[in-house]
């Protein structure tokens, strides 16, 4: 009996930007008597269904994205006598659909970490229940992935959570709601060991594959004060402490690595954050700018975000404090008008941002747009394909719509092609090439260059594109020029490395770093 986990995709590059971390979690929580799991990952290659023998555990892990693809898997795979489990936060959101259209045997809800070893249980005993309460465990129970069985050639970045749960509440967001807004964070020790394992294979670039870095603000440790709720305030500054002594020692580690994060704009406020971020090698992060204007951010309950010249000025912020931008933007909100994505793209622009993604805005499941959105379709409900659109994900992919909120003054078609020629102005290559300006190596420059194609054929054209041939080219170009992207992203093995120890440099033990074990 083998244990396969399988991480769904309709397109397979051959290469990956990201490697999904849940299948290296999920392995580590695999018992070792069941031997290694076999892991895939379809953004690499699609699953082989011959290797799947009768008795066989297939663990499928979905987000709303990819659920249909996992769909089509969980049944093939139950046809050749698997036992067939689903896990993510798609199931989790809607564990009944895994089992009416994937096969599903068994679903898990919430995380897996400590509930997979009762499932496979379970499985072997014949006897797995349909729905398991995985829950919101604690971040002293959140297992660090298998990374002996990465493929390091295949992966660009590797990927490391360091915290779970996001304290704030935007409408389009389910994190919040999925993860709680309890920030549950992991201590130093264990992300820095498993950091200096990449490193030792030969990754130097890590996403921290976070909700929010920066989970306590300047504002909120201000408002626990006023209140006098000092279990609170210690609690932050617990919390936030931690966070310094995390990025003291990534400052240790070698020069060459190159952490990427995402985080609120509120960072700005807080220099001391920034100046550690650039210190620990954290040089990107993507910031949720979301909209220009005040109108746009009450829209998404975002309000503690800036809008206009202050905006402008907090993105510049972490530019000036060596903590480059990858700005994302929502377009298609309530407010929003013809000369909103101009401007937009005049502010993304003057902010300097490095990158910039212009989504439209989705409602995704678990969020207060989604459950907006389903009331409306209540009394009149649309089909597509003989699926509500309020199970959009059910659509097939060539028929779904590219937008799915009716919007008060402007057609789908008018916010789809202004989408695009903002994407198509951010991207063209002279603004690249002008972005790049402050580059010092032609070497660096050009993979600079580089890098924004590639982002953009990889999100842009397949997102929003409305011609199949125009997606499929897009997927061709991605293909042909992720392959010498990963050639830049390698670096050589440093088996010899080891843990930094810990150390606080926290501004309160401002100035110079204070040695308080290891
Ligand atoms: C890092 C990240 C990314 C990265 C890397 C993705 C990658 N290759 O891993 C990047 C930036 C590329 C990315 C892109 C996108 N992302 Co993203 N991403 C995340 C983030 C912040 C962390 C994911 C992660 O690695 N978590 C760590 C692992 C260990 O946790 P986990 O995946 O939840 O798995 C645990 C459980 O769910 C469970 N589990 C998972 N699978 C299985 C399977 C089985 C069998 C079992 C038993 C258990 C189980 O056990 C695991 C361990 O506890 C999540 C937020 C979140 N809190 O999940 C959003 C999130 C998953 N992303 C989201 C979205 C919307 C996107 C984009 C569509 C954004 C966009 N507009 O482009 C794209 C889609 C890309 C794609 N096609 O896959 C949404 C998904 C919402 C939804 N309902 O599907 C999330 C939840 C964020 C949000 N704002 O709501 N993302
Ligand atoms: S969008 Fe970002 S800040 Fe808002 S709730 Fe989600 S993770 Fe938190």
């Amino acid at each position: 009996m083998r244990v396969h986990l399988i991480n769904p995709s309709e397109v397979s590059f051959g290469t990956a930007v990201i490697t999904p971390r849940w299948l290296y979690v999920l392995a580590q929580a695999t018992p070792a008597s069941f031997g290694d799991p076999v892991l895939v990952d379809e953004t690499l290659a699609a699953v082989d269904l011959e290797s799947i023998q009768p008795g066989d555990i297939v663990g499928i892990g979905i987000h709303t994205a990819n659920a249909l693809r996992g769909y089509k898997i969980g049944k093939l795979a139950r046809e050749c006598g698997a036992h067939v489990v689903f896990g993510g936060i798609h199931a989790t959101l809607y564990p009944e659909e895994a089992h009416e259209l994937g096969g599903a045997h068994a679903v898990v809800k919430g995380d897996g970490d400590v509930i997979w070893a009762r499932v496979l249980a379970d499985c072997v005993h014949q006897a797995p229940q349909p729905v398991y309460e995985g829950g919101r465990i604690e971040a002293s129970d959140f297992l660090p992935a298998r990374w002996d069985l990465v493929p390091r050639q295949s992966y660009m970045w590797a990927s490391v959570q360091t915290v779970r749960g996001c304290p704030k509440h935007c409408s389009f967001c389910s994190v919040w709601r999925t993860d709680g807004q309890r920030p549950r964070q992991r201590t130093s020790d264990v992300v820095i060991e498993e950091i200096v394992q990449l490193r030792r294979l030969g990754f130097r670039f890590i996403a921290l594959a976070d909700d929010n870095f920066y989970p306590v603000t300047l504002t909120d440790l201000r408002l626990a004060e006023e209140q006098h709720n000092t279990p609170r305030l210690n609690e932050l500054k617990r919390i936030r402490e931690e966070r310094f002594e995390l990025m003291a020692r990534l400052a240790q580690l070698p020069p060459d690595m190159i952490f990427f994060t995402q985080i609120t704009m509120e960072a700005a406020e807080d220099t001391d954050f920034l100046d550690a971020m650039k210190a620990a090698h954290i040089k990107g992060a993507l910031v949720g700018v979301e909209s220009v204007t005040p109108e746009g951010l009450k829209d998404v309950y975002k309000e503690f975000n800036a809008a206009g010249d202050d905006l402008v000025e907090r993105l510049r912020t972490f530019r000036r404090h060596g903590v480059y931008v990858l700005g994302s933007f929502i377009f298609g909100l309530p407010s929003d008008r013809p000369t909103t994505f101009s401007a937009t793209a005049a502010a993304a622009a003057q902010a300097e941002v490095a990158f910039a993604q212009f989504v439209t805005l989705t409602p995704y499941p678990g969020t207060v747009d989604f459950m907006r959105w389903e009331k409306t379709m209540e009394t009149s409900p649309v089909m597509i394909a003989g699926v509500p659109i309020t199970r959009r994900w059910l659509i097939p992919q060539a028929l779904r719509p590219k937008l799915y909120w009716p919007h008060p003054t402007m057609s789908g078609e008018e916010i789809r092609q202004h989408t695009q020629s903002v994407w198509d102005t951010f991207y063209s290559l002279k603004s690249i090439w002008t972005r790049s300006g402050f580059i010092k190596s032609m070497r660096a420059r050009l993979a600079f260059v580089l890098i924004s194609k590639i982002y953009r054929q990889m999100y842009a054209d397949t997102g929003i594109a409305t011609d199949s041939a125009r997606v499929s080219r897009s997927a061709q170009w991605a293909r042909w020029l992720a392959k010498p992207c990963q050639r830049l992203f390698a670096a050589p093995p440093m088996p010899d490395l080891q843990v930094p120890g810990v150390w606080s440099q926290s501004p309160s033990a401002q100035p110079g770093l204070v040695q308080i074990g290891g």
